[in-house]
Order: structure tokens, then sequence, then C-alpha cells
């Protein structure tokens, strides 16, 4: 039993990956900072347990989310010990297993993109996540943070085309879309490392790669060194605090029956339905707007901007999509009820008009 989960950054094309065993117990990959929020909440949903947050190595185009997550989450923060980064619970160096649950990942070193990065191979040696070693039909770069094209080329040869031919490989970029390969695609059509190619064809074309710098270079490499720690500690990603609400891996800020009881008072309770159900058989809420869905984009007007909102309908779902329209219209403090009025109902909370 596996859970296993690809993630995607569109600012920096990075490749964040989630694993988990049986037991619940997790692991992510070269987590992103802006996207803690996002994978916090797949964690919750999921139903798992984050033990290790990885890098394969110190990333020079993002920061990572290792620290943010370490601070929701409470795990682990792993990557090597020859990175110099600070703040890491475990420096890892080759040969170790980092465990999470029944399951592991074996570190493999495979220096040539920087001086440090490791490669992790899953204990059945079913997948294996090479960082920006080998990419998919192509490689990382190797002209800074102890690049070394000749590193590289061996890594790849020793360390990951010794694999077996069916093992996945799970890069930490792609710039085209490209989300998988196999140690047995690569041997064979990798154009910089497959075949016949020889370390001295290999370090020529890495020579003439002719890149830019990543843009975020000169801050994300010194951040990177300290895990993702920000210079001066902010409070969780800026968390709206106007009433305990959760952020849904499906991107929608919700607020559950019991929390919109309790701060009832201090908002605009937008009910979306149509009117047929705002006095059908459910009911409504004490105080709600009625706004129908399709009217909302016209009339969101009648709304204040000085207090939060909460979107209701029946399940949750045209209320969701409320929320989005509100944010458009730029509405910031806008939250979904969780579940609708039939949520609302089945946990006991009073209801306006409607039947028993
Ligand atoms: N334009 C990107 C450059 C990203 C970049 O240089 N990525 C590194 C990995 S950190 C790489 O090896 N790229 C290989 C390539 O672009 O072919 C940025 O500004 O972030
Ligand atoms: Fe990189």
């Amino acid at each position: 039993m596996l859970v296993f989960r690809q993630l995607f950054d569109p600012a920096s094309s990075t490749y964040t990956y989630l694993l988990a065993g049986r037991s619940g117990a997790a692991v992510i990959i070269d987590p992103v900072f802006e996207q803690v929020r996002r994978d916090a909440a797949l964690i919750e949903e999921l139903g798992l347990r984050l033990t290790y947050s990885l890098e394969t190595h110190v990333h020079a185009d993002h920061v990572t989310g290792a620290w943010m997550l370490k601070q929701r989450t409470g795990c682990r923060i792993a990557l090597s010990a020859t990175s110099g980064a600070e703040g890491a619970d475990r420096l890892l160096v080759p040969d170790d297993t980092v465990a999470f649950g029944e399951r592991n990942l074996q570190v493999r070193a495979t220096p040539g993109h920087t001086g440090s990065c490791l490669t992790y191979v899953l204990d059945d040696r079913s997948m294996a996540f090479t960082g920006d070693c080998l990419l998919v039909r192509g490689s990382g770069r190797t002209d800074f943070q102890q690049g070394d094209p000749g590193a590289m080329y061996r890594s790849v040869r020793e360390q990951i085309f010794s694999l077996p031919e069916a093992c996945l490989l799970y890069p930490a970029h792609d710039y085209r879309g490209l989300t998988v390969t196999s140690v047995g695609e690569e041997r064979r059509f990798n154009p910089r490392l497959g075949g016949e190619i020889g370390e001295g064809d290999f370090t020529g074309y890495m020579k003439n790669l002719r890149l830019a710098h990543p843009k975020k270079m000169d801050v994300a490499v010194p951040a990177n060194l300290k895990c993702g720690r920000p210079e001066t500690d902010p409070d969780i990603a800026a968390d709206p605090s106007w009433a305990p609400l959760k952020y849904s891996f499906a991107g929608i800020w919700e607020i559950d029956p019991h929390g919109l009881e309790e701060h009832a008072e201090g908002v605009q309770i937008l009910d979306v339905r149509e009117p047929s159900e705002f006095d059908g058989p459910l009911g409504h809420i004490h105080n709600a707007r009625l706004i129908p869905l399709g009217e909302l984009a016209e009339r969101a007007g009648e709304l204040a901007h000085d207090r939060p909102i909460v979107a209701v309908c029946r399940a949750g779902s045209r209320s969701a999509q409320a929320t989005v329209i509100l944010r458009e219209i730029g509405y910031s403090d806008v939250a979904n009820l969780a579940g609708g009025m039939l949520r609302w109902r089945a946990e006991g909370h009073i209801v306006e008009g409607g039947s028993a």
C-alpha cells in the first residue's frame, strides 16, 4: 500500500512528492514555500502524519517549504550532511534509510547539479526521486553551487542507471510538463546521458547550455541554507484570523457549522440558493441574505466590504463557487460553509423556516 502524489508549482516548475504507507506516516520531497498551505491541506485530507520533509538539494530557483511545514505539522527536516544548511533535524549520508511507517527511502549521493545532491530510492526500487540530477530526457545544469558535469555523469551512470530498468524516475523539475520516466527509457533515449555517450561528450554538452541564472537565486540559496526559515518569523503564512477557517486542497477557505455559529454576529451570511430552496424544507440560517449564485456577480455590491462573508448553499458546492466569484470581485475575507445547510442541520444548528 502506497499513497503517492506528484504536486506541481507552476511558478518554478518544481515537482513536490508526497509518499505514505499503510500506517499513514508520510514524507514529502522538495516542498515549495508558496505551496505549503496546499500541501498541508492534502496531508490533512488524506489523514496522513508527516514524518519528514526531505530535500534533494539546496535549491537555487525557489525557497523550500521545509521550515514552514515543520511549524505546521511537526515533521522533521532532513537533507544532505554536505549541504552546509542549518536548521535540519537530520543530516543524511549515502546509504542512510529514511523510514516512514513500514516503508522507507534509501539515500544515494548523486552530485553534479550541486555538490550535495541526493537521490531517494523507494524500498522496493519501484521509484526513485532524482532531484535535479537526472531530468526526463535531460539533466540538471552544472554551472553553479559546485556543479560538476563529470560528477553528474558518474552519478547518473553509477547511482541511477544501476537501478532496475523498470524503476520509475521522478525529477525535481520539468520545464515542458513531462512528469515521469524510467531507468530503461533514459538509458536508451536520454540525449545527454544515454546510449554510448561518454563523459567527455556529456561535459562538452553541459559547457554549452548557456542558461541564464535562476531569477530567484540570490534569495533562494540563502533561505534554503536555513531550510526555508524566513528572516522574520511569519504568523503561519498570514492565515485569516476572523474565524477558525480551514484551507482545502481544492483551494477554498472553509468554516464549519460550529465555527459559523460562534462567529455569526460579526459576519454576513450569504445564501446563494434559489428563493424556493431558501423558503423550502431545509430552511435558512438566521440573518442570511439571499442572492442566488446566478445573480451574485451582478448583485455583489449589496454586500458590505467591512465584514467577512460566509457563503451557504444546500451542500456546499455552489457556495464554494460563490467564494471564488466574491474573491475575484475584491472581497478578501470570504469563506464557504462546509457541507452547506445539510451539514448545518445534521449537526443540530437552528434554522428559520423549513420543516423539522
Ligand atoms: N528560468 C529558471 C531557470 C531554472 C533553472 O536553472 N533550473 C535548474 C534547476 S534548479 C536547471 O537545472 N535547469 C535545467 C534546464 O533549464 O535545462 C528560473 O529562473 O528559475
Ligand atoms: Fe536545482
